[in-house]
């Protein structure tokens, strides 16, 4: 279903009629869900903005699962800000239930929807300006493990199965090339050459995991930069949201998506190469971030490999992106035909 076929009003319906609908705009950011603010007239001629987002089933083909996911993490987190004296309201998210019950609005024609609530007073980043600010989302990714720590583990669903195994990513990469279903495939030569010398490098997370070297732990899976909401007035990360990729994991896989994205001097989608590179100082920042509040309960191997998950995980993802612009385009939004292989350069 493309976005323009979307009939909003109607997936506003489905929920709780808060107020007197003023509006609705959509929120770009995302390269899977499609997310959109929308606005009510409450009493005394307040308004209160609420996020109705659709989930991606193309991506995520379990939905209710997720959301069972979403609905345990949440409360968990809740249980643990109010305990520290925080405001649940504003440090984690909160889902409000269709008018039916359920935690999601789902029919065949319309997809899958849910609605959480709007942050107030917050904004995300996309680019750093400043290593503070970095250091800032480390301290946020850091306490939501720690404060994940003890979630059982084994309740978990996973969301998307083998999201972070980097050798079945690998392997995914070889069968689209095998099928080259766009017939680009003559087009990226030299980065699929960058892609095959590294397949050595792909399994040592994996194996460390496998050979019990790593612990598993509940993990967020999606660690960008966007993907925390810093308060307007403190302009300290308060919120962690996208929690649809919770689940077990390594921590190296957050610590290390994190990096690719954050600590990146240009954006993901930067077309001029020379823009792009690695900032140690922003590295630095957010190594002293999260050690602060994910360190105590890190083993040795867990820090030791902190450099080399900065690079597998930023390798992994331009491993999707160029799979993906190979494939067709059918996994990650694009704004342009070139757009993933775009992507795929900045990480490689
Ligand atoms: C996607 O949904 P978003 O934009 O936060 C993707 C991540 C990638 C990221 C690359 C479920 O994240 O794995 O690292 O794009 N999420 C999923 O920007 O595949
Ligand atoms: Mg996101």
């Amino acid at each position: 279903m493309s976005e323009t076929n979307l009939n909003i009003p109607k997936i506003i319906a489905a929920f709780p009629e808060y107020g007197e609908v003023i509006g609705y705009k959509p929120i770009t950011d995302g390269h899977i869900n499609d997310t959109y603010i929308v606005e009510y007239l409450v009493e005394g001629g307040k308004s209160v903005r609420y996020l109705l987002q659709r989930i991606n089933t193309n991506v995520f083909k379990m939905p209710v699962e997720l959301m069972d996911n979403v609905m345990g993490i949440t409360a968990h987190l809740r249980k643990k800000i109010e305990a520290a004296g925080g405001d649940p309201s504003r440090e984690t998210l909160t889902v409000y239930p269709a008018k039916d019950g359920k935690n999601y609005y789902m029919t065949e024609e319309d997809g899958c929807w849910r609605m959480y609530n709007f942050v107030e007073n917050t904004y995300s980043i996309n680019e750093l300006t400043s290593p503070e600010d970095f250091k800032s989302a480390a301290l946020s990714f850091g306490n939501f493990q720690k404060l994940l720590a003890d979630y059982p583990i084994e309740t978990l669903y996973d969301t998307i199965p083998n999201f972070h195994n980097t050798p079945s990513r690998f392997k995914d990469f070889l069968d689209a090339l095998e099928r080259n279903a766009s017939g680009r495939k003559a087009s990226a030569k030299p980065e699929i050459d960058f892609v095959l010398a590294r397949e050595k490098d792909c399994g040592v997370i994996t194996d460390m995991l496998d050979k019990g070297e790593l612990p598993l732990r509940v993990t967020h899976n999606d660690t960008k930069l966007n993907n925390v909401l810093f308060d307007k007035d403190t302009n300290k990360g308060i919120c962690v949201v996208d929690l649809d990729t919770v689940m077990p994991g390594s921590s190296l896989y957050d610590f290390g998506d994190s990096i690719r994205f954050g600590a990146n001097t240009a954006s993901e989608d930067e077309t001029d190469l020379s823009k792009v590179s690695l900032s140690l100082e922003y590295f630095e920042a957010y190594v002293e971030g999260y050690l602060k509040t994910a360190g105590d309960s890190l083993t040795e191997n867990e820090i030791i490999y902190l450099p080399f998950a900065a690079k597998l995980l930023t390798l992994e993802c331009g491993i999707r992106f160029l799979g993906d612009y190979i494939n067709g385009d059918v996994y990650f939004k694009t704004d342009y035909p070139e757009h993933n292989l775009i992507r795929a350069r900045t990480q490689f």
